[in-house]
């Protein structure tokens, strides 16, 4: 994600506002000559002088906290997150003098886009803070200290001589490569060990952002992520109900498919965890929200091409170091022979990222600027600690732009590429717009832009850059490319959507700080059908080992974002001219595709996100049918295959005590709180379903809990 954007749209990180995903906040008065912001406002100001004024100091304050923030997530030590969580203090305590000032403005004659503005500068943060000064600081220094827990993360064993620390790159690459049932198990565990730390930390950040949220106006922090959609609270968490009611049956599809293939690869017991939930550990991907990794288990025809991206970009890197080794006659110290590795290594890093600019210019969007080549973080700094969870960065509304990234040659991170290149043409686009406006239509939508130009990657565009070799056109090469989208894109949908039903139902209070870990695997077996192996007591803090959880970043986005793009894809490939099967379609080099996508960035947040998209695709509601048509031909695969299984799975009841609720809570303006979840709950509720459903009781919970930030406000 993305700084200002988080703005807007919620976004963020750590703590800062607006940024996204990815960063942070800004510092009033700079040496750069930018005027100070106001503590109080003039007099006689209009709104609309006044949204004139705010957006003046927003730009000016920015860049001293997207450049704390920076420096923080480059290089964690104690100094730089003293210095970010001093800079994040200083956004939000501004953002808090501005929502108060704005208040004089209720109710008076204003502009559209002034009253548009204001409603955005209410959700100017992810990260709402109280507005006593003591609070704010430990809110802001435990957003720090969790980010920078995560980003220094190692799992140690051995002692002297024999001690070996691992960070997450190091033991997901266990996950990725070996097979070995144990030592996937051990990365899985270690890697988990490092979370366990921040439960005070984190149980404490909760009581804060609700005591932020409270005043504001908010029941809670949920209820303000949910706020910025331009619909209710209540009605976005009904849509998501309804988008996953859509797409759940081609998940259960996999989810049985890649259980009967994990039974072949490591046995029927050691493939399931009772109830027939995948182990979490087994999945290829410390999360289990994406199983690329799995290719080699699952690839439905091993003999009909199969699209290994992974072995092309190694093969690449190897080239380029072979050439630098070449290159560098003489000293053969271990120094300097690691020191041409890492040279090696930034090089690949830069050409997979030239070759992802290439596909934006293709379609006659601008090329990146020299300074983002100069700036960027490409691969993991061998001196120090940074956070390697990949984001974009908007460092000044006017063109520093930057990614930050610890690229290695392979799938995953080559598509993370151009996912986030996506966020720096929404940057470029709109920095023309008011810095208020400099945001997604909603988040979903920034998170999608890279995404639409992944699924155009089709095997047609990767034998053209020469990735991989000619591609058969048979049914069978069209089911493998099916299966490597749906890997990374199906498998993805119900993590997208559990992450928030755990965090708002921490926000609101149905799940106590003490079920905290009971209430993550409930959702995980509930949704998504996997287990851990071994018990995961309470002693564990097993959502923290997600970066976005420590990192504060919303989630939903991105389970709206994995619809959405596939509608953007088929606009633009409708826009292209295409009237093919949609899984085949790519608009590579095509400029009336590029000039539709550039109109929907230059627009950023200005305008309701339903204009915006029925601007581009003709409606105005998100939906799922695109991702059921672009994998219809998996799916009936996947249906044969599964021919005489029992699919599904039962997610133990019992396992623990927590029930977390899969509704949101209710938005207390519009409806009683039980009532509206009992809405939502219903439109989430899957027919015939083979899994247990523990709502009713969750609910129950729910409206009988108090919200976590309670014994404070009272
Ligand atoms: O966090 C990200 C991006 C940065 S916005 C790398 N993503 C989510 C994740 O990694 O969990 C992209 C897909 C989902
Ligand atoms: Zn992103």
């Amino acid at each position: 994600m993305k700084p200002v954007r988080a703005l807007l749209a919620l976004s963020i990180t750590a703590a800062v506002v607006g940024l996204a995903a990815c960063d942070r906040a800004p510092t009033p008065g700079t040496d750069r000559g930018a005027t100070p912001a106001a503590a109080t406002a003039p007099e006689d100001e209009t709104a609309d002088q006044f949204i004139a004024r705010v957006n003046a100091e927003l730009k000016a304050m920015y860049p001293q906290m997207t450049a704390a923030q920076w420096l923080s997530s480059t290089y964690i030590i104690d100094d730089s997150k003293l210095l970010a969580a001093a800079a994040n203090e200083r956004y939000l305590s501004q953002l808090n003098s501005w929502i108060e000032q704005a208040k004089r403005f209720e109710g008076q004659e204003m502009s559209p886009q002034t009253a548009r503005s204001i409603q955005l500068l209410k959700l100017g943060t992810s990260m709402p803070a109280p507005t006593d000064p003591a609070k704010l600081a430990e809110l802001t220094r435990i957003a720090a200290d969790m980010e920078g827990m995560y980003g220094a993360g190692e799992y140690c064993t051995g002692e002297g001589e024999a001690r070996n620390c691992r960070q997450l790159g190091a033991l997901e690459d266990v996950l990725r490569n070996s097979r070995d049932y144990d030592e996937q198990l051990e990365a899985w565990r270690g890697w988990h060990t490092i979370s366990k730390p921040m439960r005070d930390d984190y149980t404490r950040f909760v009581e804060l952002v609700n005591l932020g949220a409270d005043e504001m106006g908010f029941a809670d922090a949920g209820e303000m992520w949910r706020s910025g959609y331009d619909m209710s609270p209540v009605e976005i968490a009904a849509e998501t109900d309804r988008l996953w009611t859509q797409v759940k049956p081609l998940y259960e599809d996999l989810h049985c498919y890649t259980r009967t293939r994990l039974a072949a690869e490591y046995g029927e017991d050691k493939a399931q965890v009772a109830g027939g939930m995948l182990p979490a550990h087994l999945l290829g991907n410390m999360w289990q929200q994406d199983w690329g990794n799995l290719w080699d288990i699952v690839v439905p025809y091993e003999n009909a091409g199969k699209l290994d991206i992974t072995s092309a970009l190694e093969s690449r890197y190897q080239q380029i170091h072979a050439q630098k080794l070449a290159q560098h006659t003489g000293d053969r110290s271990p120094s300097s022979l690691a020191n041409i590795e890492h040279e090696a290594q930034e090089a690949a890093a830069r050409q997979m990222t030239k070759r992802a600019e290439d596909f934006y210019t293709s379609l006659g969007l601008q090329k990146l600027p020299e300074s983002y080549w100069e700036n960027t973080q490409f691969i993991k700094p061998r001196d120090r600690d940074v956070v390697c969870h990949a984001s974009a960065w908007d460092m000044n509304m006017e063109g520093d732009v930057r990614t930050k990234m610890c690229i290695k040659p392979n799938e995953e991170d080559f598509t993370t590429i151009y996912h986030e290149l996506g966020h720096l043409y929404y940057d470029l686009a709109y920095n023309k717009q008011p810095p208020l406006f400099q945001a997604g239509a909603h988040d979903g939508f920034h998170e999608a832009i890279g995404d639409t130009i992944v699924l155009a990657m089709t095997p047609k565009y990767l034998e053209s850059i020469g990735l991989v070799d000619a591609q058969q056109q048979s049914e069978q090469a069209l089911i493998n490319a099916q299966m490597r989208m749906a890997l990374a894109k199906v498998s993805f949908l119900p993590f997208g959507l559990m992450i928030d039903r755990w965090r708002w139902g921490v926000f609101d209070g149905s799940i106590a700080p003490d079920q905290y870990n009971a209430a993550w695997w409930d959702l995980k077996a509930k949704y998504q059908g996997v287990a851990p192996v071994e018990a995961r007591g309470e002693e564990f803090f097993d959502a923290g080992a997600k970066y976005h959880v420590p990192g504060n970043t919303p989630y939903t986005r991105y389970f709206l974002a994995h619809v959405l793009q596939f509608q953007f894809y088929k606009s633009l490939c409708d826009a292209a001219g295409y009237t093919g099967p949609l899984h085949e379609c790519s608009f590579y080099g095509n400029k009336a595709a590029g000039a539709k996508l550039q109109a929907m960035l230059d627009k950023g947040a200005s305008q309701p996100w339903q204009s915006t998209l029925e601007e581009l695709t003709g409606g105005g509601k998100m939906d799922a049918s695109a991702v059921l048509e672009y994998f219809a031909p998996l799916q009936d695969w996947l249906k044969q295959q599964n021919e005489g299984q029992t699919c599904g799975w039962q997610a133990s009841a019992d396992a623990s005590p927590a029930k977390p609720a899969a509704a949101p809570a209710a938005d207390a303006n519009t409806k009683p709180k039980a009532d509206a979840a009992a809405d939502a709950d219903a439109a989430a509720k899957p027919k015939a379903d083979a899994n247990a459903d523990t709502d009713t009781d969750a609910d129950k919970a729910k409206t009988e809990a108090k919200p976590a930030g309670e014994a404070e406000r009272g």
